[in-house]
């Protein structure tokens, strides 16, 4: 594979709904694409990360810069055997893996509709159709919760979550499970939580939650090992695991039970398809992350979802809870039966439109 040119583009979408995590609110999100040509085709990423370096310590401007003076160069010195070989050859770049992972989408993208293979097969993908949940943020009341709730449910999502933070925690979790005693339910705290609050964390095990995600420190493993020894509910780790690496020490250190992947936060398909593979052999279920990614990382993302240990439903859901009108055709879509169908043609499956992407740029560069 020989890159001939990469375009940088920074585009804005008002969200339907706000989006509030306990690390603030999010109401139009800012997200890069890269589109790269090489032997003739066309592909695209995504740069998913926050506006703000709040979840990770990546932001827009971070990954302009990353991309343009580093990446970018240094996918263009030469030709490539495969997009795992380019990955490859960002090892020396520490972290940024947000904009890794968009280029290294995009090459993927292009060596799928390259070699005539879905990109969900190219990756080694062995699923035709992903179980699918969803992420609700922090609202101002609780009938709203669970209104929004009710909502879901009625569209056919397997498994709900919530976002939570100390004073949105136990008196919610108590009366979401009152009304809903069955369903599948978790809850998200995006390290909201210390071990000073071991008392309180403790109390969530009545509730018997699918598990609860990143309760502690965004870069902590230890804390999170003592937590699990002290609590049933099984922990979920997104922002902690960066690596396969990272993974595997979790593994070791009994500091989860279950991993979020999310490409952007691995840097890209190749950690992911090592974390799978580790994870596959370690028992550990995975599932899919979502940030509120525009059409574009969503198809990536219903792509990795397809690999073998990703058996829990994820955050991966319909174009329509997002935007009022996504920037690929067709929008992903999901079925009464909560599921999204993978798209079995060459490349990412979902058409760009070029038209709605002109619309929503703010700036973009070229680089031949
Ligand atoms: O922690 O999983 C998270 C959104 C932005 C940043 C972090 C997270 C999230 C979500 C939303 O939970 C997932 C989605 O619907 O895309
Ligand atoms: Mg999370």
């Amino acid at each position: 594979m020989k890159i001939d040119c990469v375009e940088l583009r920074e585009i804005r979408l008002p969200l339907v709904r706000f989006f509030e995590t306990s690390f603030g609110r999010t109401t139009t999100r800012r997200i890069i694409l890269v589109r790269v040509e090489a032997d003739g085709h066309t592909g695209w990423g995504e740069v998913a990360c926050g506006e703000e370096p709040f979840y990770s310590y990546e932001t827009p401007e971070t990954a302009w810069h990353i991309l343009r003076d580093y990446l970018i160069p240094w996918s263009r010195s030469r030709e490539w055997a495969s997009p795992s070989e380019v990955a490859e050859h960002f090892r020396p770049i520490r972290g940024h893996n947000f904009a890794k992972a968009a280029l290294e989408a995009a090459l993927w993208d292009i060596e799928s509709q390259r070699r005539g293979i879905p990109l969900a097969k190219l990756i080694g993908g062995t699923r035709e159709t992903i179980p699918c949940g969803v992420s609700i943020g922090i609202q101002s009341s609780i009938e709203e919760l669970l209104e929004m709730i009710q909502r879901e449910l009625d569209s056919g999502y397997q498994r709900i979550k919530i976002k939570i933070k100390p004073g949105w925690d136990v008196e919610i979790l108590e009366q979401v499970r009152t009304r809903y005693p069955r369903i599948a339910l978790m809850a998200d705290a995006n390290s909201a939580y210390t071990l000073e609050d071991l008392d309180r964390l403790k109390l969530f095990d009545r509730f018997y939650l699918m598990m609860i995600e990143q309760p502690l420190g965004w870069d902590d493993l230890v804390d999170h090992a003592r937590l699990q020894r002290e609590i049933s509910t099984p922990i979920c780790l997104d922002e902690s695991i960066h690596s396969a690496d990272d993974a595997r020490k979790a593994a070791e250190l009994g500091a989860c039970m279950i991993i979020n992947l999310k490409l952007g936060r691995v840097g890209g398909y190749t950690v992911a398809r090592k974390i799978n593979a580790l994870c596959a052999a370690r028992k550990i279920p995975l599932w899919c992350g979502g940030m509120l990614e525009s059409g574009i990382g969503r198809a990536h993302n219903i792509a990795v979802s397809t690999l073998s240990a990703f058996t829990l439903p994820g955050d991966v859901s319909a174009s329509r809870r997002y935007w009022h009108e996504d920037i690929i055709d067709p929008e992903v879509t999901v079925t009464p039966q909560g599921t999204i169908c993978v798209p079995q043609i060459p490349g990412l499956g979902f058409v760009p439109n070029l038209a709605r992407i002109e619309k929503v740029t703010v700036r973009k560069e070229r680089f031949e």
